[in-house]
């Protein structure tokens, strides 16, 4: 250091602000990498599919931000306006790219900071059929208001996946076909779904993702140590559920594989062979390999809360409603009374969860007759927010050869979904 130096000191101006755009992260969906943005490189659609594409027709992020002028947006508006950059060269629109992975991530663009709700759940736990179930009822509840409410999903592709397993149930009366894992091609496909609800001034999106049961669960071996379980979550698409723009989580529990339930009460038998060979998960087990794996990623002690909302819920209610299980039917009568003031509840910026507290105090008197309350203590041992619900996509129990006999209706799908909204949304956090 020179003498000079010491001697004038230069005035130390405060450090300049970076732009946003240097600091911001976005996920990729494909290889589950969370990515620094401005190290992003953007090609035009139109030479995508061209095997050979020229490095210099890829504009860097730094081009991109200046061509929309987003210098110094942050967050959403800097995604908005991003979308709308286009290539210099054929004026077609930019895909960003995955600087790991090499695959598009314009969807992570498009649902930039749209939180996300994630269900997690063993191979048949019914998250399939809830998808598709969800989306209909979501459907139902507001055709006869479009002058209040409407609902739109997005991207693209994720509305085509909602609007075909829905027709498979609705209108072909077919259960959909197991959701295949392929560990080489494991992209995330996001269903998002925009609520604009005219009465509430309201207009916030949400995002679900139906995942194959088997990323919670590869590799099961009957000795299977536990890290292992947790380190192939981490290596599967599952890991996305340790994002932090995942609001809450939806647990799916499938009765045919609690032995609490399947000693006490005769199940009907499957609907196909899925049951030959089929390994049965522990619910608990799997609950618990969750909770390690988002601590690990955390950074949280092993007896420390993780700070996320649960729900804890029970599919195929059908099933119990349809044995005239007392509990099962004051569950469904408790949500009947209440099923036209969820939606308003949930949209309301308000604090009034009254009519979820209800149903969830139903569902926790079902739990204990079940005998499967046990999973609700060992999450409220791991999360700080735990809720119950039970739910049944179909309505009725289906046939053995997945033909639907009867109409589909939904009974409660709402309402996991409608309380991770209300809760993404509300105002303040407590
Ligand atoms: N009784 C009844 N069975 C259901 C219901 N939802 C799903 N199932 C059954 O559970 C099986 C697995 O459902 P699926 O949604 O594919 O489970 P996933 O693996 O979690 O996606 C289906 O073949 C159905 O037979 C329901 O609401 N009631
Ligand atoms: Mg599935
Ligand atoms: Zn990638």
């Amino acid at each position: 250091m020179s003498i000079f130096h010491w001697n004038r000191p230069k005035p130390s101006p405060a450090a300049p602000k970076p732009d946003p755009f240097r600091t911001t992260h976005i996920y990729c969906y494909y290889c589950n990498s969370v990515l620094e943005l401005d190290r992003v490189k953007f090609r035009s659609m139109e030479s995508w599919d061209k095997a050979a594409t020229e490095a210099n027709d890829e504009l860097s992020c730094e081009q991109a931000v200046a061509q929309v002028g987003a210098r110094s947006d942050e967050g959403s508006e800097l995604m908005k306006k991003l979308l709308k950059a286009i290539h210099p060269k054929d004026k077609s629109r930019l895909v960003p790219f995955c600087y790991k992975c090499s695959r598009s991530i314009r969807v992570s663009l498009d649902i930039w900071g749209t939180p996300v709700i994630a269900m997690v759940g063993g191979p048949s736990a019914g998250k399939t059929c809830y998808t598709g179930a969800l989306w209909h009822q979501l459907i139902c509840m507001t055709e006869n208001r479009p002058e209040q409410i409407v609902m739109t999903p997005f991207p693209a592709e994720g509305m085509t996946y909602l609007n075909s397993i829905r027709d498979d149930l609705v209108f072909k009366r077919q259960i959909p076909i197991p959701t295949k894992f392929d560990l080489k091609e494991k992209k995330l496909q996001p269903c998002g779904i925009n609520i604009h609800s005219y009465t509430h001034n309201t207009n916030k999106p949400i995002v679900i993702y139906d995942i194959a049961g088997d990323a919670f669960t590869v590799g099961e071996s009957a000795t299977g140590d536990d890290l292992a379980q947790v380190s192939r979550i981490a290596q599967s698409c599952a890991s996305y559920i340790s994002e932090d723009n995942v609001c809450g989580i939806v647990f799916m529990v499938d009765p045919y594989a609690c032995p609490e339930i399947s000693t006490k009460y005769k199940l009907p038998p499957l609907t196909d062979n899925q049951s030959q060979g089929r390994v049965v998960f522990s619910q608990g087990e799997l609950l618990l390999r969750m909770a390690s794996f988002l601590k690990l990623k955390q950074g949280l002690g092993l007896s420390d809360k993780i700070p996320r909302s649960i729900i804890i819920s029970l599919t195929k209610l059908d099933i119990f409603l349809n044995q005239g299980l007392a509990a099962a039917i004051n569950y469904r009568e408790a949500y009947e009374d209440v099923r036209e003031k969820l939606l308003d509840e949930a949209l309301s910026s308000n604090l009034e969860w009254q009519s979820f507290e209800e149903l969830h105090l139903f569902a926790l008197k079902l739990f204990r007759v079940l005998g499967i309350q046990n999973l609700y203590d060992q999450a409220k041992e791991q999360f700080t927010d735990v809720h119950c619900f039970a739910i049944s996509s179909f309505g009725h129990v289906p046939m053995w050869n997945r033909i639907l006999i009867e109409e589909v209706k939904p009974q409660a799908v709402e309402v996991p979904f409608l309380w991770h909204y209300k809760r993404a949304n509300r105002k303040e956090l407590t």
